[in-house]
This record gives C-alpha cells, structure tokens and sequence, in this order.
C-alpha cells in the first residue's frame, strides 16, 4: 500500500522550539508588569496543557481572584508573547531536528503529500518555514491545520481531524509524526497511525501505543518500521 500524506506536529517534532516559547512568555510577563518566571522545570509541567493562552489560563487558577488574568488580558499576553517567539525565530537561533529536511524533501519527491497539525498559530508556522526552508509554510505544506482553527486543541483530535479533511484522505492513508503524548493521543484520537521522535520537554512522556518510537528522524529504524504503511526511502 502507498501512503498518500505525512502530517507533521511543528513544535517538538520540526524543531526544539519550546525553550524559544518558554523564554517569550518570560519576556512578555516580565513586559507586562507581572513577577511571573516559568523555569525549565516548571514548564515541564505547564506544557501537559497545550496552547499558550490555555496555559495561562490554568498557571493562574490557583491565584486569589483579584491576581487573576480575564481571558481578554490572557488574549493580550499572548498575543505579546507571539511577538516577541517571532522576534527570537528570526534570530535564527533554531535549527530543525535531524532529518525533518531530508524526510518532507523525500516524499514531496516521491509525491506524498505533505501536512501540518499543530497547537499553534499560523503566523508561529509561516515564520519557522521562512527560516528554515526560505518559503511560507505555505510552500512547503500543502495542508496546514492550526491549534486557533478548532474548537479543542490537542489531546483532542480536532486538528488531526481538520487536517485530513483538508487533504480528502482517510486516516488509513496518513502517518502522523509527533513528540509527546498529547500528540500522540489527539493523532489516535483522529485514527491516525504515529511516528514518536521524544523532544527535550517530552523524554519522559508515556508513549503507550505508538506504531513507532525513534530517536529522531534520521534514525534507521524509520526503513524497518513494521507499523507504518509506508517503506523509507519511499519506494
Ligand atoms: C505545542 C504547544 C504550543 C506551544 C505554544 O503543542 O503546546 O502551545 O508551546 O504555542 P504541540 P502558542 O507540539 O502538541 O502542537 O503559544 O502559540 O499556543
Ligand atoms: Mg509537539
């Protein structure tokens, strides 16, 4: 059987990208007046809820009501943080994890099609491509399905789900690749078989269940995964 479309989870899985996260959010409250600092450790476990905004949202449950943010100032952080994420791609500091250039190149070759699911938003993709690859994501994926486009963000399947309705395939066509448990539950969710690359924040992730665990993509288990409906290099 051939496989007809690889769909590609963006932060974790394209790039280690969350440090850059983490340190916008940092700049963006310290920007807004707020005493707030997410360390490594602590944002180790914010990042088990997905979306920056939701994030926000939950850090500050615990506040006393008077401390806490309305979802119109959490909109504003946010949208501050985005800026400054944007501002600290562009410094070029990042690099896409091992073999995610080789692997998009290799099926847009072969005529695979090539997707986005992911938690964040658009602009976050369009300007990780530029650096990347030179192009809008646009160019390089034929599909994107972003995390401010569906009613619930990953564990869900919603944007799984988006995703394949934009390409016109049924799951049994498609392969996800991810690097975290939210991912791998939301891309099952939507019945989609799963490739796991484990990221920094996601080591110790409970991957029960994946079709296939690598190290990275590059990895030569990736030729002689069993699971997976597709052979690499594609044939
Ligand atoms: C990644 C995320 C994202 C980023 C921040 O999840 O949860 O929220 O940390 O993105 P996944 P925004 O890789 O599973 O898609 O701040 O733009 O929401
Ligand atoms: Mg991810």
């Amino acid at each position: 059987m051939t496989i007809k479309a690889l769909i590609f989870d963006v932060d974790g899985t394209l790039a280690e990208t969350e440090e850059a996260h983490r340190a916008a959010f940092n700049q963006a409250f310290k920007a807004a007046g707020l005493d707030w600092n997410w360390s490594v450790a602590d944002y180790r476990q914010l990042l088990k809820t997905t979306g920056g905004k939701e994030r926000i949202k939950l850090f500050q449950a615990d506040f006393p009501a008077d401390e806490q943010l309305t979802d119109e100032e959490i909109k504003d952080l946010h949208a501050e943080k985005t800026k400054r994420y944007l501002k600290i791609l562009k410094q070029r500091k990042l690099a896409l994890r091992p073999g995610v250039k080789a692997l998009v190149q290799a099926a847009t070759d072969a005529g695979i099609r090539v997707a986005i699911a992911t938690t964040t938003s658009r602009p976050n993709v369009d300007t990780l491509c530029v650096c990347f690859w030179g192009k809008p994501a646009g160019k390089v994926f034929e599909v994107i399905a972003c995390g401010d486009e569906v009613e619930n963000k990953k564990p869900a399947p919603d944007v799984y789900l988006l995703a394949l309705e934009r390409l016109g395939l049924s799951a049994k066509d498609c392969v996800a690749f991810e690097d975290s448990r939210n991912g791998l539950i939301s891309a099952h969710g939507a019945d989609l078989p799963v490739v796991i690359t484990p990221s920094m924040y996601t080591d110790t992730d409970d991957f029960t269940g994946a079709e296939c665990m690598l190290r990275n993509l590059t990895d030569p288990d990736l030729r002689k995964a069993k699971n997976l409906p597709f052979e690499y290099p594609f044939k």
